[in-house]
Parts: C-alpha cells; structure tokens; sequence
C-alpha cells in the first residue's frame, strides 16, 4: 500500500540525517531523483548524503554530482531508497537495513519500507520525486531542475517510451520552464557516443538474429566482443534498444554474458507482449516494456531457453 505525498512529506520535515540509496547499475533516474532529493533536503535544513552502490561511476552523470563542500558528516538515522525494486539491486551491507521509504515506479517493488511511495503509473522515480517536493515546497533551483529532468528524459527514452504520461509532459514542461538544461542533457544523454561504443553498436548489429519471421531479434554480446573494441561498462548501457528498433520486432532481447556461463538478458517489447512476464520465467522482471534476467548455461544452451520461453510465453 503505498501512502500519499502529505506523508511522506511530514516524515522528511519530522526527522532528519538521511542516507539517500541508488540502485545497482546506476542510471539517470536512480542518480537525479536521489540528488534532486538530496538538494531539496539541504534546501529546508535537513542533513542528507546520497549512496551509489559499489563503486559504480559514469561520467555522463557528472554535473549531477555536488560541488564539493556541501556533504555533511551526520550519523545516519534514516534510509531512503530511490528507484529501487528489489533488495538485490543493493549492496548486500545495506540490505538488511531498517527502510524508512522507498520511493519507486516499479510494479514488481519489494522493499520492505516503513512507508512506501510507490506508483507504478509514474513513469520515472524522478516524477514521485517532483510530486514530493512541490508538496514541500521547496525552491526547484538548478541543481534539482536538472537531476528531475535527467531521471525523467532518461527513463522515458527522451519521452518515447509507452510509460509517457500527459503529467510526464507537464512535469518536463515546468523543468524547462525554470531552467533545466534540457538540450544539453539530451545531447549527453542520448547522441553523444565514445568511438568505443559506436564499435560496439557496430559489433551488435552485424551478430542480430532474427526469429519468428522477424518478430524476434536475439543479440549475444560476448566478453569477447567487449574487450575487442575496448568498451566500458559505460559504453555497454542501454544497448538492449538496438534490436528493438528493428523494423517488424516485437520483442528484442539482448544477451550480455555477465560470466563464462551466465548472461544477463534484457528485453524490450511492444504491440502488447509483456517484458515482464517473459523475464519472471526466469526469476526476473520490470516493466511491461522493459525488464531484464538471468539466464545460465553457454550460447547455445541459453539461446535455445530464450527461444523456447518464446515460444510457450508468446505462442510464436
Ligand atoms: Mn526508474
């Protein structure tokens, strides 16, 4: 059950020393609504500090960070979780944390949270960040414009993506409005690539294979391929949008290997198959668009229960 804006409103004007939690595999959402949250609290006093799992970085998500000096050193009392579905996409010292709220659009959110702001309907993390902190009225300076516009426009796939609403739009609107650098964060969010990757992209589409008269394309990108053009962890995110934006594919799945015998699939779908009921096949889940698993065995063995879960999930 989640509970409405006014609570969890009080409860960040009734406590205080906050330590904000990212998820793994850190993204702009995750990243900008913890920051917007963080720089919203430093705006009414509170003491706040944000953490990213591992030591997980990305440059593209630079200016989101603070300039240095405004971190305060507090002994936390309270967790926030931001985006985060699962206890699993923490690191495990802070899983067996006591949760004060968890703030979250993900339907398949299992964070057992003293109180939880939870909406699926949201299209990003950064969308229940914004309503919490119109209702707290605080200042949006540029700091939060720019982390809210991040999470949203990266979430959103720049605003393409089935999960739009007509509030996502009013919401980017009155970033805009304020001042959020929505050009530039477009540019580095979405067209700006290292040669590595655009390698990268190169590699994956010559290895797509195409299934069910084209309804499904299926891509294996190897450790091999990825040290071969030198890509970073960065340069290999969000590249599970390539087979999907084949002519004809319903439902896209990319197979990157994790170990020598384990793959981490992420699927995307369209024209009603669900992401995330193929995906809880194998233990996982997300979004009806979007969601991602584990799958074990080598190539063969894994493209042969990926092609069968087609088959019996989607009746190819
Ligand atoms: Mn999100």
């Amino acid at each position: 059950m989640s509970v409405g804006v006014e609570r969890v409103v009080k409860f960040l004007r009734d406590n205080d020393n906050y330590c904000i939690l990212c998820h793994k595999n850190l993204d702009g959402d995750t990243l900008g609504g913890a920051y917007a949250l963080f720089y919203a609290l430093l705006e009414i006093g509170k003491k706040s500090k944000v953490q990213v799992m591992g030591k997980e970085h990305m440059e593209k998500f630079d200016f989101l960070y603070p300039k240095s000096g405004c971190e305060l050193s507090f002994d936390v009392e309270n967790f926030i979780t931001v985006d985060v579905a699962d206890l699993m996409l923490l690191d495990e010292n802070f899983r067996d944390k006591a949760f004060s709220l968890c703030i979250d659009h993900h339907d398949s959110n299992k964070i057992p949270a003293r109180l939880k702001f939870v909406d699926h309907e949201r299209a990003a993390a950064c969308e229940l960040i914004y309503l919490i902190l119109k209702e707290l009225g605080v200042n949006l300076n540029k700091n939060i414009l720019n982390c809210l516009y991040t999470g949203i426009c990266t979430d959103t796939g720049c605003f393409k993506f089935s999960n739009v609403t007509p509030l996502t739009h009013k919401i980017a609107a009155e970033l805009i409005e304020k001042g959020a650098d929505f050009s530039s964060i477009n540019f580095y969010m979405f067209d700006n690539k290292t040669r590595a990757r655009l390698q990268l992209e190169k590699e994956i589409i010559s290895n797509l294979e195409y299934y069910f008269n084209g309804r499904c394309a299926l891509v294996f990108v190897t450790q091999q391929i990825i040290n071969n053009v030198n890509a970073t962890k960065e340069d290999c995110a969000d590249i599970a949008y390539i087979p999907a934006c084949v002519h004809g594919v319903c439902v896209a799945i990319t197979a990157k290997q994790e170990q020598e015998y384990c793959y981490k699939i992420s699927v995307r779908a369209r024209n009603g198959y669900s992401a995330n009921i193929f995906c809880r096949r194998f233990g996982g889940g997300g979004h009806e668009a979007a969601a991602g698993c584990m799958v074990n065995g080598n190539i063969g063995l894994v493209r042969e229960k990926l092609i069968c879960a087609l088959k019996e999930e989607f009746l190819f």
